[in-house]
């Protein structure tokens, strides 16, 4: 079972000239529970590399590494999972390729996305985007937490709240119904990449505590 409740998506052109692999040691030192590997300007061999260095760490502390977009770097270095967009490989033709081990997620911009991903064999569904961001702009406008409640009602897979949540509104994407919360600029931007995670984190574990 994978932990998606402090999910961090990175970002190296958010993380003001610090190593990805620093942010990232940072935010699992905070308690970051789940690590995606987001790179959308660098070469294949430079994507493989970055996600290369991430392991070790990840990997002895049983964190998931999940690779946005391209399958063939998860698989290639038996990453945990893939992330896949709407206009990514579509999950059956990625699940056919990589089997049932690899984990799968969707992000699903409506309601539809979210029953169909769900209906394909999904893993988790990342929401997105649940408020509007400076981070990601070329998104569906937000589909705020009453979006999160309707998939909520529709779907039984993990959710994940992604775009523009902080630790202002962090509980209340939680109280609509995700399962997790992912953040891209909260943490990456951080000065305080550990502190931001950690206090990102405390206040998920008390709100998820109240929902048991
Ligand atoms: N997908 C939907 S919104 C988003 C992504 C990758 C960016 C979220 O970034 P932030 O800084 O947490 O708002
Ligand atoms: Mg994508």
């Amino acid at each position: 079972m994978i932990d998606y409740s402090l999910y961090l998506v990175t970002d190296r052109s958010l993380s003001k000239g610090r190593p990805t692999a620093e942010i990232v040691a940072a935010a699992v030192a905070g308690g970051v529970s789940c690590i995606q590997l987001r790179e959308k300007s660098c070469g294949t061999r430079d994507f493989l590399n970055e996600a290369l260095a991430l392991q070790p760490l990840l990997k002895s502390r049983n964190l998931p590494l999940i690779i946005n977009d391209r399958l063939d770097i998860a698989l290639a270095i038996e990453a945990d999972g893939v992330h896949l967009g709407q206009s990514d490989m579509p999950i059956g033709r990625a699940r056919k390729i990589a089997g049932d081990s690899l984990i799968i997620g969707i992000s699903a911009e409506s309601v539809d996305d979210a029953l169909r991903a769900e209906q394909q064999g999904a893993d988790y569904i990342g929401i997105s985007p649940v408020f509007s961001t400076p981070t990601k702009t070329d998104t569906v406008p937000p589909l705020g937490l009453e979006g999160v409640r309707q998939i909520r009602a529709l779907v039984d897979i993990p959710l994940v709240g992604i775009g523009g949540i902080n630790s202002d509104n962090a509980e209340s994407v939680l109280a609509a119904g995700a399962d997790g919360i992912a953040v891209v600029s909260a943490i990456v931007s951080a000065a305080d990449p550990a502190g931001a995670a950690k206090k990102l984190k405390t206040l998920i574990d008390q709100v998820l505590a109240q929902k048991d």
